[in-house]
C-alpha cells in the first residue's frame, strides 16, 4: 500500500507535506478527512489533527514538523534542509507558520466559511466553533467584516517575501523547507482553485506556480 496522507483540502500544513513528498519522489494517496467525521483519522493516528501520514511500513506520523524530520531520516535525498542554510530554513519556517500564518489565516476566513458552508450548515457551525474557541466569540463574523483590511495586512507581510524572490527562484537560493512552508501558507489564498494573491506580488505568484507544478515536473 502507498503512503496515505490524511488531510483537509484547505490545510496549509497538508499542502506543505504534499509538496515535500513529491519533491522526494514519493508517491502517496490522499485521504480527505471530513471536518465533522474524524473517526478513521482517530483510529489510524490516535488524534484528530491533520496532516497525519501513514507510511508503507504501517508507521503513522503526526505533526508536520515531525513528519518532515522522519521523512528526512528515511529519505534523505533530496534533502529539504540544505547543509549551509539549514538553520535559516528552520527559522524562516517558524516565522511563516507562526506570525505570518496568523495574518494569512485571518485573510482566508471568508473562503473557509464558504467552503465548509457549502458542505453543510453543521460543517460551517463546527468550523466556527473551533475557530471561536481559539480566537473568541464573533471571530469569524469579525474577520468577514474586516476582510479588506486583512487582505491589506496579508499583502504587507508578503511584500518582503516577494522582494526576496526578485533575483532567485527560491527564498534562500536553493529549494528547501522554507519554500515548502511558504507554499503551504500561500495555499490558504489558493485552495479555492483561484490564486488570490495581489497582482503586484508577481514573484510570489510565479513562485507558487513553480512549487505547485513540482509533481508534474518530477513526472516529466
Ligand atoms: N503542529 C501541527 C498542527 C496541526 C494542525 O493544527 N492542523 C490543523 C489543520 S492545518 C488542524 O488539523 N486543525 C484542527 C481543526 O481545525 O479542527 C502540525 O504542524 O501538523
Amino acid at each position: 500500500m502507498k503512503p496515505r496522507l490524511f488531510q483537509f483540502h484547505p490545510s496549509p500544513l497538508c499542502a506543505k507535506v504534499r509538496k515535500i513528498l513529491e519533491f522526494k519522489g514519493l508517491t502517496y494517496e490522499t485521504v480527505e478527512v471530513d471536518y465533522l467525521d474524524r473517526a478513521q483519522l482517530l483510529a489510524v493516528s490516535g488524534q484528530i489533527n491533520v496532516p497525519a501520514l501513514e507510511l508503507e511500513s504501517g508507521e503513522v506520523l503526526t505533526d508536520s514538523a515531525s513528519i518532515v524530520t522522519r521523512l528526512e531520516a528515511l529519505y534523505p535525498d533530496p534533502t529539504v534542509l540544505p547543509p549551509l542554510s539549514r538553520g535559516l530554513h528552520v527559522a524562516l519556517t517558524r516565522y511563516l507558520e507562526g506570525d505570518a500564518a496568523e495574518v494569512l489565516m485571518r485573510a482566508a476566513i471568508p473562503d473557509l466559511m464558504e467552503y465548509y458552508g457549502r458542505q453543510s450548515d453543521q460543517h460551517l457551525a463546527f468550523f466556527k466553533l473551533i475557530h471561536e474557541r481559539r480566537h473568541g466569540a464573533g471571530f469569524c463574523a469579525r474577520m468577514a467584516a474586516e476582510h479588506e483590511a486583512n487582505l491589506r495586512r496579508a499583502e504587507e507581510i508578503l511584500a518582503p517575501l516577494d522582494e526576496a524572490l526578485n533575483d532567485k527562484a527560491f527564498l534562500l537560493g536553493r529549494l528547501g523547507l522554507a519554500d515548502f512552508a511558504l507554499y503551504g501558507q500561500l495555499w490558504r489564498l489558493a485552495f479555492t482553485g483561484e490564486l488570490k494573491l495581489p497582482a503586484r506580488l508577481a514573484n510570489l505568484r510565479e513562485f507558487f506556480g513553480r512549487i505547485d507544478r513540482l509533481s508534474a515536473a518530477l513526472d516529466a
